[in-house]
């Protein structure tokens, strides 16, 4: 990385904490004619610029507003990169189904999960925010789906991953099924505690984990 890219990288977290959603998208297309990788783009620029976001709420001087425009403009840049990442050449690789879980309304991480996972070849059912755990449990029985993730950014959202799993149980799903969780709160202990199978720290150890899931199969 020489002086050039870095303060582009540096430009892009700046604006994607200042929540300039314009600005981000010319300093992505900059970035892209540049010898950076969609991917560092995303790591060192938006995702670290997240992490500020967050650090800035959780000390007063953001506001939910202030929240919401940042992930318009982490959006706006993401959405940009997406065909950057997806390669065509390997589709088909196996099914999954993806959600947020109820009463968590954050997606850039499960977003991201989905746009990785797609890039690698496999098709994600996205069933979006704030997801019921019937939901979860219906795609399962109705789309013969083999592999689910749930990702949460809350801490209060936590429990209603284990509930999936409870009902999961309840339907007699639960052996055809193998149970990803994700997010910020979310740890290895935790999976375990709520007898998930695996954990994924982050969107690309994810798309390691379905990866070598699939092969197995
Ligand atoms: Co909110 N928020 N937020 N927020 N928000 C957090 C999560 C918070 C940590 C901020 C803080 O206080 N520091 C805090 C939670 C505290 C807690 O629970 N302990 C918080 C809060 C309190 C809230 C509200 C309650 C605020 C309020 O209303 N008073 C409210 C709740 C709304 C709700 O969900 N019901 C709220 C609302 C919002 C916005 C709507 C304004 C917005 C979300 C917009 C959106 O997503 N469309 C927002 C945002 C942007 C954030 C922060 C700043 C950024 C989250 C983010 O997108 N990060 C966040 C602070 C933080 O996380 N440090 C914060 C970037 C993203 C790429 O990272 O999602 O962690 P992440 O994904 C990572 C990994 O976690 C992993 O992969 C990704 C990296 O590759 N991963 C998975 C994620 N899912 C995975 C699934 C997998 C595998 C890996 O497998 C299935």
């Amino acid at each position: 990385m020489n002086a050039d890219t870095t303060n582009i990288l540096d430009s892009i977290y700046e604006t994607v904490v200042a929540g300039d959603q314009n600005t981000v998208l010319t300093l992505v297309k900059q970035a892209l004619a540049t010898d950076l990788t969609p991917q560092e783009i995303l790591d060192d620029g938006m995702i670290q610029a997240m992490a500020e976001v967050g650090d800035l709420f959780e000390s007063g001087e953001f506001f939910v507003p202030e929240m919401l425009l940042a992930a318009r403009a982490m959006k706006n840049g993401m959405n940009y990169l997406k065909p950057y990442l997806v390669d065509e050449a390997s589709k088909n690789k196996g099914r999954l189904a993806l959600g947020s879980a109820r009463g968590d309304l954050h997606d850039i991480g499960k977003n991201l999960v989905s746009i990785l996972m797609e890039s690698a070849g496999f098709e994600v059912i996205d069933l979006g925010v704030d997801v019921p755990p019937d939901a979860f449990v219906e795609v399962v029985r109705d789309e013969a789906i083999e592999i689910i993730g749930m990702s949460c950014l809350l801490t209060t959202t936590m429990p209603a991953m284990k509930e999936v799993i409870n009902q999961l149980h309840q339907a007699d799903l639960r052996e055809g099924v193998t149970v990803m969780v994700g997010g910020a709160p979310v740890t290895q202990d935790f999976a375990d505690h709520i007898g998930a199978d695996h954990f994924a720290p982050d969107a690309n150890q994810a798309v390691k984990l379905v990866k070598s899931l699939f092969d197995k199969t």
